[in-house]
């Protein structure tokens, strides 16, 4: 419909919405839309659709939920003509998948490609949003939904010297589309994340040596990835109904075990017991083995043992092993891990781990990576430093509302917004996923599916009221943030250091701004945000001043 062609500001688009981002939210939310007949733009950084999956094509990148959870749920045939041949996707695959949705329901054709929205503003006089974009084309929209996804800002570490490296250098969240070959090459990794940790086992393989550059060891649990066989396709092909209906009923957004046993409630041999065969399940089953390791310090600590007791167990080195145990943050507080081989790598004689807690990297050089003790000369070097989470997008380009309200102004203290999806001060704009949601600790898609529906019945809403503009009233969102904060003092989830709570970012207001009441709590939220007749919201009507 739009070709990659510029604009001046005389041939301004008009259009009912803009979304920016053809992640899974994106393009949902673009499906929806078009569904309800408004005109829709939906502008979008990379060449394709797929989001986070279209940027991280790092060496092992694989999503840690399982995808027959990770999948949309709204388009039965798209259910029963795609086949997961993996329990734990991989990314080509997840972006296959995110390619084949584009195409069946023709999602490309309302999307700009390799296009950035700079600016977003809203005018005040004439009620739309004016979305300028680097190429320099304008939009007016009555509507702007942002699915710029939780984690799309990556972060390069704070480390000197970064531009002066001479080799070959990898950023994970964007690596190069052509295959990479690490064989007989020195190969450094920073970063021991999610991200990190999926790399290592793969790249070992590769590198004729392998440093990686520990600061805070990430606790890690094994995947234990299967490929599924035809008749259990075949099972979840016939029980998607009841398996989408689990999901949007538990408090991740996907169907896993879960139980309302406290961890004292069992004698220590149970306990143990209880642990063992959760390790042995894989995925995040040892998540899952009792009600309150997130809420109660000791049950935590003694799950996180056992977790150490892991590494001992698979890494031969006591001096390796020990320096791979985290310690002093509760287990899951920072994003669990899953891996398949991590550990066991640090067994091969070509990898080393280097603890920068007891060696810190003093800057990067010509020829590889100086710490405090040493130089270690390096062919390549991955960064796998992380990302802005959360609200790192949303801040990258300037969005202003109401009365030239900046969005860096109302979030310099921490981001704010009514169940996450809408704000004061900004109003017709919507954002899919957003910080104060659930986003970082739910199934997405399933929040991706829940959030569009909700933003989709409210436009409704408006379009049966003759309602042209809405925003958050001042105390619905004071109130919502209240009940984030509240929950937050009840969980762990605050005592790390993680982008979690901002404290990866320099000068990042610091706090848990998440909703950390599950899925089920928060979705419910939102219903009956909207079955009171959206009283969290003010409307205007054409003819009122705005
Ligand atoms: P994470 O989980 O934020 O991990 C980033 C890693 O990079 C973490 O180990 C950091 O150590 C490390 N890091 C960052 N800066 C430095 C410097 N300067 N020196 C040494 N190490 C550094 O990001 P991921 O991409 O792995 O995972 C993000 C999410 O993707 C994950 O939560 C899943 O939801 C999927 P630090 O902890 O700061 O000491």
């Amino acid at each position: 419909m739009y070709g990659n062609t510029p604009s001046s500001r005389e041939t301004r688009k008009r259009l009912d919405a803009v979304v920016v981002g053809a992640g899974f939210g994106g393009m949902y939310m673009v499906h929806k839309l078009r569904e309800m007949g408004l005109s829709i733009l939906g502008i979008e950084a990379g060449s394709d659709v797929g989001g986070v999956w279209y940027w991280n094509r790092y060496p092992g990148a694989r999503c840690d939920l399982m995808c027959i959870d990770y999948s949309y749920s709204f388009n039965e045939d798209i259910q029963q003509e795609w086949t997961w041949s993996e329990q734990f996707a991989a990314q080509p695959e997840i972006l296959e998948y995110a390619k084949f949705v584009a195409t069946k329901l023709k999602l490309r054709e309302h999307f700009l490609f390799d296009t950035r929205v700079v600016r977003a503003n809203w005018d005040d006089d004439q009620n739309v949003w004016i979305i300028e974009t680097d190429r320099s084309e304008i939009f007016e929209a009555t509507y702007c939904i942002m699915a710029t996804g939780p984690l799309s800002k990556p972060k390069d570490p704070e480390i000197p010297g970064l531009d002066e490296f001479e080799g070959e250098l990898y950023r994970a969240a964007k690596w190069p589309h052509t295959p990479v070959d690490f064989a007989g090459k020195r190969v450094g990794l920073i970063g021991t994340g999610s991200t990190g940790i999926q790399i290592v086992p793969v790249v070992a393989k590769q590198a004729k040596e392998l440093c990686v550059f520990q600061r805070t060891p990430s606790y890690s649990m094994p995947m234990r990835n299967d490929k599924l066989d035809a008749d259990y396709v075949a099972e979840i092909k016939r029980n998607y109904e009841g398996l989408r209906a689990a999901a949007r009923n538990s408090a991740l957004g996907g169907v896993r075990p879960s139980t309302t046993r406290p961890y004292f409630s069992l004698p220590p041999g149970q306990r143990r017991a209880v642990l063992e065969d959760c390790w042995k399940q894989g995925g995040h089953a040892v998540l899952g083995a009792f009600s309150d390791i997130l809420t109660n310090p000791e049950a935590n600590e003694q799950v996180a043992e056992f977790a150490r007791e892991k590494i001992s167990e698979i890494v031969k080195d006591p001096e390796t092993a020990e320096a791979l145990k985290p310690r002093g943050y509760p287990i899951f507080a920072r994003r669990p891990c899953l891996d398949s081989g991590y550990y066991e790598a640090f067994n091969e004689p070509h990898v080393r781990l280097v603890d920068c807690l007891k060696e810190p990297i003093d800057r990067i050089t010509e020829t590889g990576l100086q710490t405090r003790d040493q130089h270690y000369d390096l062919d390549a070097l991955i960064l796998a430093t992380g990302y802005d989470g959360l609200t790192g997008a949303l801040l990258s380009f300037e969005i202003t509302g109401r009365n030239g309200r900046k969005l860096s102004d109302k979030w310099k203290d921490g981001a704010r917004s009514y169940l996450g999806l809408v704000m004061a001060d900004f109003p017709n704009l919507f954002m899919i996923c957003g910080p104060n949601g659930p986003a970082a600790l739910s199934n997405i898609v399933t929040l991706d599916e829940q959030n569009v529906n909700w933003i989709c019945d409210l436009i409704t809403h408006m379009q049966d009221h003759e309602l042209v503009t809405m925003e958050a009233t001042q105390s619905a969102e004071d109130a919502w943030m209240e009940t984030v904060f509240e929950l937050a003092g009840r969980t762990l989830l605050a005592k790390a250091n993680t982008w979690y709570v901002g404290a990866n970012v320099e000068g990042k207001s610091r706090g848990l701004f998440m909703y950390t009441g599950g899925y089920l709590n928060y979705s419910n939220a939102c219903e009956a945000a909207a079955r009171s007749g959206y009283s969290g919201l003010s409307f205007a009507k054409q003819t009122e001043p705005a």
